[in-house]
């Protein structure tokens, strides 16, 4: 990409600078080996100014409610001096092609307040390119001063660890139903779960709203704690009506203050980035290998013989894994 210098950039990110921070994304959601190599040297000289934000997921089914409760939850914010950026990480995007519109919708006040930001998924497909831009996004927006970060995702396949493995404190959002709350819980997401919200507590749905959030809090009481100091609490909100909102923040404030109090915060932290390392590396070097000149082909001929049932599965792995330390040995091989 022509445009300004990484140096130009820097000073127009640090300074808040809209366009420049336009372009910061767009370099680290290109998928050019030059523009990875600027993008990483502009993250490099961010590091220092970032991870001051309040880093928070917010997961739930389609039409939960997600970008309605950010849109009041924002503005809110906001208006009371923050600076808030949403992300959405959504590995489907690329297919359903509705997410941009239904996130600029949704968020009609907050996509058009100076003091906000809303960036959609990138529309690079596949989750494991998407969650690491995300969260190089997330560092960008960090380093421009953003102090709220919303990650929202739809519950689907592996996104909500992606989130999680990226925030301080992971919101599940869910909506009233006749049947039994805990059904409708995907597994995974009971572990995770550090705030649990039942959304559309108004008209009709105001008396099962509340039962829902009755059911999910005696459940969460006798689970498994995500930290030892810390109850998953169940909130009752109103997006639609904006009701409940500021109890939901005191509650990721509270949740914040319980992991830094203990060092906890910190530590996540660290996990996090090392975690995102190795995740990042384990899916570079896979693609590292099927690109290299001479073991594509012994790659090639691997799989077919597995394909054709010539050769065990495991067999075929532990070739492959001697071919590339020959490789790694003799790089001219
Ligand atoms: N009654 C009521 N409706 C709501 C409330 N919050 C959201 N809705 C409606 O629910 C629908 C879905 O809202 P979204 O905010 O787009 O939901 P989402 O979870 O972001 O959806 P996806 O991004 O598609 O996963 C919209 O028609 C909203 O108007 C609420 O508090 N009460
Ligand atoms: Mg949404």
């Amino acid at each position: 990409m022509a445009g300004p210098s990484i140096e130009a950039l820097e000073t127009g990110i640090v300074s808040g600078d809209r366009s420049s921070i336009g372009r910061a994304i767009t370099l680290i959601e290109s998928a050019r080996d030059i523009d990875e190599v600027s993008a990483q040297a502009l993250l490099a000289r961010l590091l220092p100014r970032t991870g001051n934000a309040i880093r928070v997921g917010i997961t739930g089914v389609p039409g939960a409610g997600k970008s309605t409760l950010l849109d009041v939850l924002g503005m809110h914010l906001v208006e009371r001096g923050h600076r808030v950026a949403v992300l959405a990480v959504d590995p489907s995007s690329t297919t359903s092609g509705g997410s941009i519109l239904g996130d600029k919708t949704r968020m009609a006040r907050l996509s058009r307040d100076a003091r906000a930001f809303i960036r959609p998924s990138p529309s690079s497909g596949e989750l494991g390119g998407v969650a690491p831009r995300t969260r190089d996004t997330m560092l960008v927006l960090e380093a421009a001063g953003f102090d709220v970060i919303f990650v929202e995702t739809v519950g689907v396949g592996q996104s909500e660890t992606a989130v999680h493995g990226m925030v301080d404190t992971f919101v599940w959002l869910t909506i009233p139903n006749a049947g039994d709350e805990l059904q409708g819980i995907k597994r995974g997401v009971l572990e995770l779960a550090e705030i649990v919200v039942v959304n559309k507590a108004d008209g009709e749905r105001a008396v099962a709203a509340e039962r829902a959030r009755h059911e999910l809090a005696n459940a969460f009481h006798y689970l498994p704690r995500t930290h030892r100091d810390w109850e998953t609490p169940a909130l009752l909100v109103s997006a639609i009506e904006a009701r409940g909102v500021e109890a939901l923040w005191q509650k990721v404030i509270a949740h914040r203050e319980t992991l830094a109090a203990s060092g906890d915060l910190e530590r996540r932290r660290r996990d996090q980035r090392k975690r995102a390392m190795w995740i990042d590396l384990e899916q570079g070097l896979v693609r590292t290998l099927r690109a290299h000149p001479s073991l594509r082909a012994i790659l090639e001929g691997l799989e077919q013989a597995v394909i054709e049932n010539r050769m065990p599965t495991r067999q075929a792995v532990i070739e492959a894994r001697s071919k590339l330390s020959l490789v790694v040995t003799d790089p001219s091989s």
